[in-house]
């Protein structure tokens, strides 16, 4: 494969900039080319570029043109889907048929329902009288917040970069895009597709880099920068909620989770392995709505951790590119190290080790990826670290519990509060402990089962404020009354 060279997309055209990094493939370690490092004359450049289009044709757009030039550019993500799933697997080693049939498809819906969503809100009106008996008409109106910064992570770099993309250009807005340094292809590949169906220069913008001292924090900082979308870690979250006080911007935030899973007794027990082994170790357990902690009714415990041992060991790690390869690798050497770490940690707090717990042996090439292995632990009290602190690896631990209560009050047991997967036949019960698990989503009977037009967001220090369907006009739009007098 030729060496890429990957330059930011700013007012329609791809530039480059003299400062670059490397990037390596995450299955093998193979450098596959150069990123473009934005220093601040790049973000400024973007930032002007955005904030020239609100007041160009895009800005006079109506809301029927712009909603079906969306339409053309999910469209035009789909007849170049090969490109774009190729681009995804070589940035994060994921395999073929998660991006293929998941990531990709889904990066390109979220153009289409959010292009439907606005193009159907209505408007709240109310005829009043005041008691001097003066009359009149109020009704409110939508208008884009203007230049919207989107800073992502690397975990699902299409799909996560659209969700907050898609909705912000639906509403009339622009955007500058910070993509993850570890994941600059998709985004540059969308550059393409923008200038393909004619999307007007600068709505859609791209500057890579790195967060501190680098594009990131130039963005995030920018006074010419609206309103912030971020998703990523949580004291990432704060360090943005710091720069965007100046200026009074706001922000809206998808940030980490210590999601706890719980397991009654009743449960379909096949259903739940299923759905709990994706939720403990798809994508290599790089979700930010992934499991970590599962909790499990004491009866059927031990039955649970062998069928979800034997899950985890029947993952294939492998090239991407394979049909039988069900496991990718970690992102990076880096958070390889942390979630060995982890591993580590697991034993010197005194866990027993159901599986995994270290590195597979990998043929060839593959040696040099960031692989581990898909590990469960049982064992351990609810203060032990890996209880405790997002991992975002492919492990979890797995303790018994005894009453519904008890496992509803260790379920809340976290600073977090991004989600949870439930699982029982009594549906009773299941709505019950739904409500009572403080987080801002709750799967009965399922997991990551993800209808666009519902609020997808965080609660404690998971989130600030939910996006999805017509929740993301809140943040993507300012509510303007205006009152006639009649
Ligand atoms: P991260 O916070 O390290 O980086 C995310 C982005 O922020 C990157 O583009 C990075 O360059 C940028 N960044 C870092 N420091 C910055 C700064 N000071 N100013 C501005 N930008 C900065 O997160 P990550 O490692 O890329 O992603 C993993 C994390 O994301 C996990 O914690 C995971 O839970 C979270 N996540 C949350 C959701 C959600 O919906 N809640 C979804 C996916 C991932
Ligand atoms: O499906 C979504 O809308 C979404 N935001 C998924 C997030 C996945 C996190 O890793």
């Amino acid at each position: 494969m030729e060496p890429q060279y990957f330059k930011h997309f700013i007012n329609g055209e791809f530039v480059s900039s003299s400062r670059t990094f490397p990037k390596h493939r995450p299955s093998d370690g193979a450098l596959i080319g150069q990123v473009c490092e934005a220093g601040k004359a790049e973000v400024n450049a973007a930032v002007a570029a955005a904030r020239a289009a609100m007041k160009g044709p895009w800005g006079r757009m109506s809301v029927e043109d712009r909603t079906a030039l969306l339409h053309k550019v999910a469209d035009e993500i789909n007849r170049r889907a090969e490109d774009f799933v190729l681009a995804e697997m070589n940035d994060t080693g994921q395999p073929r048929a998660m991006v293929e049939h998941g990531f990709i498809p889904r990066g390109a819906a979220n153009f289409k329902i959010f292009a439907d969503v606005i193009k159907n809100v209505p408007a709240e009106s109310f005829t009043s009288s005041s008691p001097d008996g003066r009359g009149a008409l109020n009704y409110s109106i939508r208008v884009p917040k203007g230049v919207i910064g989107v800073v992502c992570p690397w975990n699902a770099p299409l799909l996560l970069m659209t969700w907050k993309v898609g909705p912000a250009l639906a509403c009339g807005n622009t955007v500058v895009v910070k993509p993850s340094e570890e994941t600059p292809a998709t985004a540059a590949l969308l550059g393409e597709v923008m200038n393909a169906v004619g999307v007007p220069p600068g709505v859609y913008n791209v500057v890579h880099g790195f967060g501190p001292d680098s594009a990131g924090a130039f963005l995030t900082s920018h006074p010419g920068v609206d309103a912030i979308t971020f998703t990523g870690e949580t004291r990432t979250g704060t360090a943005i909620m710091k720069a965007a006080a100046d200026g009074i911007r706001s922000v809206s935030f998808e940030l980490g989770g210590k999601n706890a899973g719980v397991v009654f007794a009743d449960c379909d027990l096949d259903a739940a392995i299923e759905g709990i082994g994706r939720a403990a170790f798809m994508n290599c357990g790089q979700i930010c709505l992934g499991t970590e902690r599962l909790y499990v009714e004491r009866p059927i415990f031990d039955r649970f951790v062998t069928a979800l041992k034997k899950r985890a060991e029947s993952l294939k790690p492998g090239n991407p590119e394979d049909a039988g390869t069900t496991l990718g690798p970690l992102i990076s050497e880096e958070q390889r190290n942390k979630v060995l770490s982890y591993y580590k940690k697991a034993r010197d707090e005194g866990a027993t080790l159901v599986t995994g717990g270290g590195v597979p042996d990998m043929p060839g090439e593959l040696a040099h990826g960031h692989w581990v292995q898909p590990t469960i632990w049982t064992g351990l009290p609810e203060t032990a670290s890996v209880i405790r602190e997002e991992i975002f690896g492919p492990c979890c631990h797995i303790a018994p519990f005894d009453t519904e209560d008890e496992a509803i009050e260790r379920a809340n047991d976290t600073e977090y509060g991004l989600c949870t997967t439930i699982w029982t036949q009594n549906l009773t019960r299941a709505h019950r402990v739904a409500a009572r698990i403080d987080v801002g989503i709750a799967w009965i009977n399922s997991w990551f089962l993800r209808d666009l037009r519902t609020p997808f967001g965080g609660s404690k220090r998971s989130g600030i404020g939910r996006e999805g369907g017509v929740h993301s006009l809140e943040f993507y739009t300012e509510l303007r009354n205006i009152c006639v007098k009649l």
